[in-house]
């Protein structure tokens, strides 16, 4: 076993207590003996680690080891705030997996959810998601199959993914985009800087002294750091601005290129109704988080407003913050991810939900998704029917030399390949190498000082 604790791992490599003799470990407590072991020992969970590495950014990964020996991975990643997720895992988690059933997913999920009584939260959310995955990866692999067999088989050749282009001029976005469409995307998020706004979300800032400062941030919004990276806000020069660089876009480029914009839950419903009704003529594939969408109410009036498509979810964490605004279709892509919502087990419930009401997927795929998250993400869209997109913003050099993964991007498809499990297989020694670094993502300030949403 690799000693895993140069990765800023915060638990031991060391086999669980009551893994050994084949039996559930909770009776070590006061109560009666939980019933969550297995009939077949070798399947029993053996070793429980979390790893904390920071090879392009910080990422948490939790991996699962069975008697047996066959290891599953899950992505635990929550952008800016990891750690309270690796000590969520290690405090809280890792003591309850010991001599645990590995084969029982649906009951491990319902277990961690239930019996913490607390409820819901990004943290918890990100937590059980990492056991998911991880038992997920383990059961593929005892049954010899890359993950979307298991999930009911592939239902499409390849998912169609979309990229990052930006610039704060139109030149550098026109660049931007060309490099997409050589890259091999044939789908392409659209996002400029503002006339009067020095910097903001997708267009780094020129006066930051983190290291990225200047450089726009296709792939990586957050810095290190001890502080967030301030940015500047002003709704209304964004709405003035953005449909005429649709229209530039369009012109440029023809009405055939799928074109998607991140609104990053900064309009109030007003606005956003106006943004998308103002965006109609450019025929957007979505429009993404255009309000914060804790108060989903406010999207019944952007809906009757205007006919752009609408995507959200990104920072939701189960299908309880769907429900509403999937039954009263007031979205068209859900845009949840598998490392955010507990995991592949409700995102799949999420989306055969989602089916009935004729809406589809859209997953989280930002550099924060972790290479085991994306794969996760990859076998379930290939399975589902109602997948619609995927989001593919492309890992560093270095966090692919600590994830080795199987996946494909061709021609503007992403496939997760055919390995058994998920197809990812983590470099522990390599991921030692890059400890733990502080990161935060930005933060907006309107003209007069006030906080704005980022
Ligand atoms: O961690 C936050 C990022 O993942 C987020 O800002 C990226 O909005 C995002 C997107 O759509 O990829
Ligand atoms: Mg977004």
């Amino acid at each position: 076993m690799t000693d895993a604790s140069h990765a800023s791992t915060t638990n031991p490599a060391a086999p669980l207590p009551g893994a050994g003799d084949g039996g559930p470990a909770s009776d070590a407590g006061s109560g009666r003996p939980d019933t969550w072991a297995s009939t077949d020992r070798g399947q029993l969970i053996d070793r429980a680690e979390v790893v904390v590495t920071s090879p392009d950014r910080n990422f948490v990964t939790m991996r699962i080891t069975t008697v047996d020996g066959v290891t599953g991975l899950g992505d635990a990643t929550l952008n800016g705030r990891e750690l309270a997720v690796a000590a969520y895992l290690t405090e809280h988690v890792v003591p309850l997996l010991a001599g645990r059933d590995a084969s029982r997913i649906e009951d491990a999920w319902q277990f961690l959810y239930r019996s913490s009584y607390w409820r819901r939260g990004p943290v918890t959310m990100a937590a059980i998601a990492a056991v998911d995955m991880a038992l997920w990866d383990i059961k593929a692999k005892v049954a010899g199959m890359p993950l979307y067999q298991l999930l009911g088989g592939a239902s499409r050749t390849g998912l169609m993914a979309y990229g990052h282009a930006s610039g704060k001029e139109l030149p550098e976005l026109f660049d931007s985009i060309r490099e997409h469409q050589e890259e091999g995307y044939r789908s392409i998020r659209v996002q400029t800087g503002v006339p009067g706004l020095e910097s903001i979300y997708g267009i780094a800032s020129n006066r930051t002294t983190a290291g990225n400062a200047g450089v726009r941030y296709d792939f990586e919004p957050a810095q290190r750091g001890a502080f967030p990276a301030m940015e500047d806000w002003d709704t209304r020069a964004y709405l003035r601005h953005v449909p005429t660089v649709f229209e530039a876009v369009r012109n440029e480029f023809g009405p055939e290129l799928p074109l998607l914009h991140d609104g990053h839950h900064r309009m109030t419903p007003l606005q956003a109704a106006e943004l998308g009704k103002s965006l109609e003529p450019y025929d957007l594939f979505w429009l993404e988080d255009c309000t914060p969408a804790e108060n989903q109410e406010a999207l019944k009036l952007v809906r009757q407003h205007t006919t752009t498509p609408l995507a959200i979810g990104e920072v939701f964490n189960t299908i309880w913050d769907f429900k509403d605004i999937i039954r009263d279709q007031l979205i068209d892509y859900v845009r949840g991810a598998v490392t955010h919502m507990g995991g592949i087990s409700p995102l799949r419930k999420t989306m055969d939900y989602a089916a009935m009401y004729q809406i589809k997927s859209g997953f989280h795929g930002p550099t924060d998704i972790s290479p085991v998250g994306l794969a996760a993400q990859m076998h379930l869209g290939l399975a589902i029917h109602n997948f619609g997109i995927q989001e593919y913003m492309q890992h560093g050099p270095r966090t692919n030399q600590v994830f080795r993964q199987t996946f494909t991007f061709t021609d503007g498809f992403l496939h997760p390949g055919d390995e058994p499990g998920l197809g990812v297989t983590l470099d522990v020694d390599e991921a030692g190498k890059y400890p733990y670094e502080q990161a935060y993502l930005p933060f907006n300030r309107l003209a007069d000082g006030t906080v704005h949403d980022w």
